[in-house]
């Protein structure tokens, strides 16, 4: 079996498999399939005139290789390009996008960076996947180096509209430099359609069949792989019975409460206020059930230095402190709101206790917590999934409640629906939610890319641009 070698903007700490999360999960499990290598950005940001050295470590059969950014490098590469410029374009909030060409050049200097770490690690045979929007050049930048490895790219984000691509600053580049890859992976069949339209209006591109195109000489490889999660090991984290579980059954069992209940980072693509918003609504239209609802909101700090992501914080904290002010009683707190990341299990436990997982992004690529959400229900006694039609994991779990996020009315109506549905309608949905994202789990997702990688039509001969 050929070597894996992952490059992304954030190498993860394998440790304690219980307590990665997200991508890392996929991740992990790809590496651990045999040899492996991951190379990227350690997470820390070096002083002037410090050495910003590589680090190797080694974790059984995987080896990590990080390295530090210097300042302006975080300051115009991660801050300024990935996340003032590709995050919000690709979120459709072409609004927030604050580009400068110092941000553009960082881009592409970091990303020769990587390459250049990377390059002289690699073997001949090996399979290199690059992941997400901070690395789009990579595989530009290892062809320049006299790569002809089969190299993969996965976006875990949206890939937006054609008109919206069109807008981002520097797109027909992203896009030239896309087409250095064999394979292209997206969340989801809207995302692959979307970017066949951005290429049939706005590049010289010939379409073989729907998953094989003809780019600046080279034959690419298109698909959707939604990201999935370690079903297992969700579920064995959820089942295990903590004290705040018990206080929490206590609670619905004595008192009746119904507790709802929300994770993600705090960022302005998940819809946060919406949903407070819409919870507020809840709380109007059905008086029945003030003392009894509530609604735990855990939201983790996240890309705190740009101004966007303080703007909604405190955007946040002013409505949910509304809401409790409005309809807080000496024993009852409508509103719940946490803002801190919290342990993996402990997550899993709270999604176990909560009758209502409210899962509202605004846009998602896929949307794990939806996931983990389904895999934390008790068979006996299921909860109710709502979720946003804007995140991919809907083009799955079409036995959610499926909502528009922007309309608050609609979502305080799914609320009463899922607190009102009878025993067998939830053990149903939840039988049919279960299935698909067991079938289609973390290991799933990186065997079916990796193998459509192995797969991609790969022409050793192959011209490159430089
Ligand atoms: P994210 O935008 O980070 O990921 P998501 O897929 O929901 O979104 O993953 C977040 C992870 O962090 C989940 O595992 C969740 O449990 C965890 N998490 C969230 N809030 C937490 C908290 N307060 N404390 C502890 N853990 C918390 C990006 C894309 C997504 C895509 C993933 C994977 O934006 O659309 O699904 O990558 O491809």
């Amino acid at each position: 079996m050929e070597r894996l070698v992952i490059i992304s903007n954030r190498v993860a700490e394998i440790g304690e498999k219980t307590q990665i999360g997200g991508l890392a999960v996929g991740i992990a499990d790809a590496l651990s399939r045999g040899e492996g290598l991951w190379v990227g950005w350690n997470g820390a940001v070096s002083g002037p005139g410090e050495d910003p050295a590589t680090s190797r470590k080694q974790h059984e059969a995987i080896t990590t290789l990080t390295f530090s950014l210097t300042e302006e490098e975080h300051e115009n590469y991660y801050l300024g390009f990935s996340n003032r410029v590709l995050w919000p374009s690709f979120h459709y909030r072409l609004d927030l996008i604050e580009f400068s060409e110092a941000f553009a050049k960082a881009y592409s200097s970091v990303n020769k960076r990587f390459a250049r770490t990377a390059f002289p690690e690699l073997k001949s045979d090996d399979l290199v996947w690059v992941h997400d929007y901070h690395l789009i050049p990579v595989a530009q930048e290892l062809r320049k180096l006299g790569s002809r490895h089969r190299i993969g790219f996965f976006l875990h984000i949206p890939f937006p509209s054609a008109e919206i691509f069109s807008a981002v600053p520097r797109h027909e580049w992203l896009r030239e430099c896309l087409f250095q890859f064999d394979l292209i992976g997206f969340q989801t069949n809207r995302d692959l359609e979307n970017f066949r339209l951005y290429l049939a209006e706005h590049a010289d591109v010939e379409f073989i069949s729907d998953n094989l195109i003809k780019a600046a000489g080279r034959i690419i490889r298109l698909g959707a792989f939604p990201i999935g999660i370690d079903v297992e090991q969700f579920a064995a984290m959820a089942n295990k019975v903590d004290d705040a579980v018990e206080l929490e059954r206590m609670r619905r069992d004595i008192l009746g409460r119904i507790q709802m209940i929300s994770a993600d980072r705090l960022d302005y693509s998940k819809g946060l206020p919406e949903r407070t918003r819409a919870f507020l609504e809840f709380l109007n239209a059905y008086p029945e059930y003030r003392g009894f609802a509530e609604y735990l909101q855990i939201a983790s700090p996240t890309r705190e230095d740009v101004l966007a992501y303080t703007e909604i914080r405190t955007e946040l904290e002013q409505l949910s402190g509304a809401v409790n002010g409005k309809f807080a009683e000496f024993n009852w707190s409508p509103v719940q709101y946490i803002n801190r990341s919290i342990p993996r299990d402990k997550l899993a436990c709270l999604f176990h206790a909560s009758r209502i997982g409210l899962i509202t992004p605004l846009r998602d690529g896929m949307n794990l917590v939806a996931k983990e959400y389904i895999a934390a229900q008790p068979a006996d006694d299921p909860g109710v999934l709502i979720l946003s039609k804007f995140a991919g994991a809907a083009e799955q779990l079409e036995e959610a409640l499926i909502v528009n996020p922007y309309d608050a009315g609609e979502v305080a109506g799914a609320i009463r629906r899922a607190v009102t549905m009878p025993l067998e309608e939830r053990q149903n949905r939840q039988r049919k939610l279960l299935d698909r994202i067991k079938t289609t789990d973390a290991h799933w997702w990186q065997t079916t890319f990796l193998e459509a990688l192995g797969h991609a039509p790969y022409v050793s001969t192959q011209s490159t641009q430089s």
